[in-house]
């Protein structure tokens, strides 16, 4: 017992300073960001059928698109990636109804152009030895309001047969249009 008592203090003693020390730490309930807007959709290749999925979180300052493309649904390599302007895909054997690049304010096409990028512009895609792909992407461009993808007549996601070269005109040389995915 004469062993255990001075043991039994020590713990007395530390325990309320443990609390206090604790007590300033505690974040205000009120302090929680807004949930992020969200968007899901199916990404489409030229036959019409689906490939993958495009999910769109958009916060306070930055869109974030997440794409899941299933093992088969694209030629192994790099692809540029784009959001164009309308959100029509039917025209599943070229996606020219998608129209170029969202570009509200005549920006030169390219992420590494100096006189870029246009609002429509992503890093390439990575497709594996399999067909399958996984990449999150940012972008300013909004989902909603002024400039948004949501504008009246959506916008799409386009993937190319080839990579961007991130700078030549009009779309970084990235070739025909391969998948699209409708965000409206
Ligand atoms: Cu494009
Ligand atoms: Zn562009």
């Amino acid at each position: 017992m004469t062993r255990i008592l001075p043991l039994l203090a020590l713990a007395a003693g530390l325990v309320p300073a443990a609390a206090l020390a604790q007590e300033p730490a505690k974040p205000a309930e009120s302090t929680k960001p807004a949930e992020p807007q969200t968007y899901e959709t199916q990404i489409k290749n030229n036959k019409g059928e689906t490939i993958g999925t495009l999910k769109l979180r958009d916060g306070a300052n930055t869109l974030v698109a997440r794409v899941t493309i299933q093992p088969g649904g694209l030629p192994p390599g790099w692809h540029g990636m784009h959001f164009h302007a309308v959100g029509d895909c039917s025209d599943t054997e070229k996606f020219e109804k998608s129209k170029a690049h969202v570009n509200h304010d005549q920006s030169k096409h390219g992420l590494l152009n100096p006189d870029g990028p246009d609002e429509g512009d992503l890093p390439n895609l990575y497709a594996a030895q399999d067909g399958s792909a996984n990449a999150e992407v940012s972008s300013e461009t909004p989902m909603t309001g002024e400039g948004g993808l949501k504008d009246g007549d959506g916008s799409a996601l386009i993937i190319h047969a080839n990579e961007d070269d991130h700078a030549s005109q009009p779309i970084g040389g990235a070739g025909p249009r391969i998948a699209c995915a409708v965000i409206k």
